[in-house]
């Protein structure tokens, strides 16, 4: 993609995302209607649905040989990241939106040829925007976002994680786990993967660890990371499939190295 596009493409989706936040945060109070999915906790909202719509709309119309990628099921089905696809969770976070009111972010990945090439996570509520373009750095609203301190050990790290790391799971002995939770300084969760990730980008948070995520959770951040010289793997340290669910890595090059080496790898079920 050459840089003329892609600052057109970028600018179109800066003022959706933007658009898009104002509408949620001027209805943040109005009653709304929660349904589930595939489990009592995993909340849909017509705010979702909507949000989804409005960009899907937005895309078709400006860009009718863009794809679109999404968690709600308004967007195309695709077996191939070919030509240009937007990746786009309209909602990150909906519990939080439904019970927190904060803390949740609408993410936009946008990839040609399964290059990523733009990222924009917009954290609805504080009205804060991080985004990137590819070999461009990273910026949180105008802020340029420097590169990731490699000297950085766990002793003195912040980790992001869901507390059901902590207990039995399939995926990591859940001792290892919290040898892990002791060895690092301070642990975190948020509640929103697109959120965790533009924290491990800005620096606040050294690692972010799920156990599985669709391309819509990580598909802004990983680009985000990219640009400040992150590291997004799976929990055994390989390459994320940017088409399926994937358990999500993401950190500081050196913590993650050493989280790789002195729990995952050893605690690995
Ligand atoms: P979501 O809010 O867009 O569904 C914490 O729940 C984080 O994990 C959120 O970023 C959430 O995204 C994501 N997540 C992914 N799959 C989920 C699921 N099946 N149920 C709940 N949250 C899920
Ligand atoms: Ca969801
Ligand atoms: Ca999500
Ligand atoms: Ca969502």
């Amino acid at each position: 993609m050459d840089s003329a596009t892609r600052e057109n493409i970028y600018l179109a989706a800066k003022k959706w995302i933007l658009e898009a936040g104002k509408q949620i945060r001027e209805n943040i109070d109005k009653p709304i209607e929660v349904g589930s999915k595939t489990n009592p906790n995993d909340l849909v909202t017509s705010m979702d649905k909507n949000t989804e719509k409005y960009f899907l709309e937005k895309i078709k119309t400006n860009y009718p040989n863009h794809f679109l990628l999404s968690e709600e099921g308004f967007g195309d089905v695709l077996h191939t990241l070919d030509g240009i696809v937007w990746i786009i969770d309209p909602i990150d976070g909906t519990m939080n939106f439904v019970q927190q009111k904060r803390n949740f972010a609408i993410s936009i990945g946008i990839y040609h040829d399964g290059i990523g090439e733009i990222g924009l996570i917009y954290n609805v509520m504080e009205d804060v925007l991080y985004h990137a373009k590819r070999g461009e750095g990273a910026y949180k609203d105008e802020y340029k976002l420097p590169p990731l301190n490699t000297n950085m050990v766990l002793e003195e790290s912040v980790i992001g994680l869901n507390h059901l790391w902590l207990c039995e799971n399939k995926l990591v002995d859940e001792k290892y786990m919290q040898k892990l939770i002791k060895t690092a300084r301070g642990s975190r969760t948020y509640g929103s993967a697109a959120l965790e990730l533009a924290f491990v980008a800005e620096g606040i948070l050294e690692g972010y660890l799920t156990m599985g995520l669709s391309p819509w959770d990580f598909a802004a951040g990983m680009i985000l990371i990219e640009e400040v010289g992150g590291i997004t793997t799976n929990i055994d340290g390989g390459s994320i499939d940017m088409l399926q669910r994937n358990s999500v890595f993401a950190g500081n090059p050196t913590v993650h190295k050493q989280i790789i080496t002195n729990f995952l790898s050893k605690g690995r079920k």
